[in-house]
């Protein structure tokens, strides 16, 4: 269910009323308003990008194997920076990184209590093309007791106290999740300000969308062939190509997204600490459920920071009828 009534509560003072204090979430007030003001300021690059020249790769190739986009480089920067200002991050992995930023002194200090994982920039065949992009966040709580390290960021999802994700498109928003609350706000460009725009976001009852990259298909085993025609029939397929604008439309307007393993992406596509666990977050807050087609996600022992998923996102509904299918094929 969804309320568009509370538009003159704003990011800023939801975030200081809900988390500034508390004893689960104090300090995530900070955490949060360095995404909202990182995604402002990434916000006005991407609108003006092509005519400041910012477009196009920078002849670099990521982790991950991919080409680095200038804007992929220019949001990562940003967030990095916006963190590091907050004064409550104490380390930051990002898709676009190789190794986590370990900010200085936060070793030493009590509040630094948290650790943000990011894709700064989804979507980046998008770029280029005028078509939604946005980021992704996964937030944790800095465990005291263990030496910040690489290693010590590997941990199952369901640790996650928080998820916060951005899609920057026909307008801004931000939703931001923390247990059982999934509220989105929408960005006013003239200076920034986020303001409540759907509170209580739950998945719909209605399922009139799948998202999968039909291209594809060949390379899908059975059950996954199985599953997409099932779920093709009474649906109409959205597929943009940015995870996290057709996760968003999803979550609105009710359906799944796909992205499983096949023969060329053997361990799926999509990154696992990046994508899945923070997105995943959101979904389970939301009422839907997310899977790589045998596990829960967020149950998952990560092995390595860029390791790949296959993933199932979406409705409760649909999550498990994929599933079903997958598993008696
Ligand atoms: P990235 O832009 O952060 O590298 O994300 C990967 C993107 C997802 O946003 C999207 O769902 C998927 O890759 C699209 O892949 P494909 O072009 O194979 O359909
Ligand atoms: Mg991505």
């Amino acid at each position: 269910m969804t309320s568009s009534s509370s538009s003159h509560i704003t990011l800023t003072k939801f975030c200081e009323t809900q988390y500034k204090g508390s004893d689960t979430y104090d300090g995530l007030e900070a955490v949060i308003n360095a995404i909202a003001s990182g995604a402002y300021e990434l916000e006005s690059q991407i609108r003006n990008g092509n005519l400041l020249g910012m477009l196009g790769s920078t002849g670099d190739i990521n982790i991950q194997g991919e080409i680095v986009q200038q804007l992929d480089s220019i949001s990562s920067d940003t967030f990095v920076r916006k963190f590091q200002d907050s004064m409550h991050v104490a380390m930051v992995g990002c898709e676009e990184i190789e190794h986590p930023v370990l900010f200085e002194n936060s070793d030493q200090s009590d509040q630094h209590d948290y650790i943000v994982l990011m894709d700064p920039l989804d979507g980046s065949s998008n770029i280029d093309v005028a078509v939604s992009i946005g980021s992704i966040f996964g937030i944790w709580k800095r465990q005291n007791s263990k030496t910040l390290s690489p290693e010590s960021l590997l941990r199952p999802g369901a640790e996650q106290i928080g998820a916060v994700y951005v899609v920057y498109g026909s307008c801004t928003v931000l939703v931001v999740a923390t247990q059982d609350k999934v509220n989105e706000f929408t960005m006013n460009p003239a200076n920034g300000e986020f303001h409540l725009t759907s509170a209580d976001i739950s998945y719909p009852n209605k399922t009139p969308y799948y998202s999968v990259n039909d291209g594809n298909t060949a390379r899908w085993i059975n059950g996954i062939v199985q599953a997409v025609d099932e779920l093709r029939d009474g649906r109409s397929q959205r597929y943009i190509g940015s995870l996290v604008a057709d996760f968003h439309r999803n979550l609105i307007k009710g359906g799944v997204f796909l992205y499983t393993a096949d023969t060329k992406n053997t361990d799926g596509r999509l990154r696992l600490m990046y994508e899945a666990n923070p997105l995943g977050y959101v979904s389970v807050q939301a009422g839907g459920a997310v899977s790589d087609g045998m596990n829960n996600i967020l149950e998952i022992q990560p092995v390595e920071l860029h390791q790949r998923v296959p993933l199932i996102i979406g409705d409760k509904g649909l999550v498990n009828q994929v599933i079903k299918t997958i598993k008696s094929s």
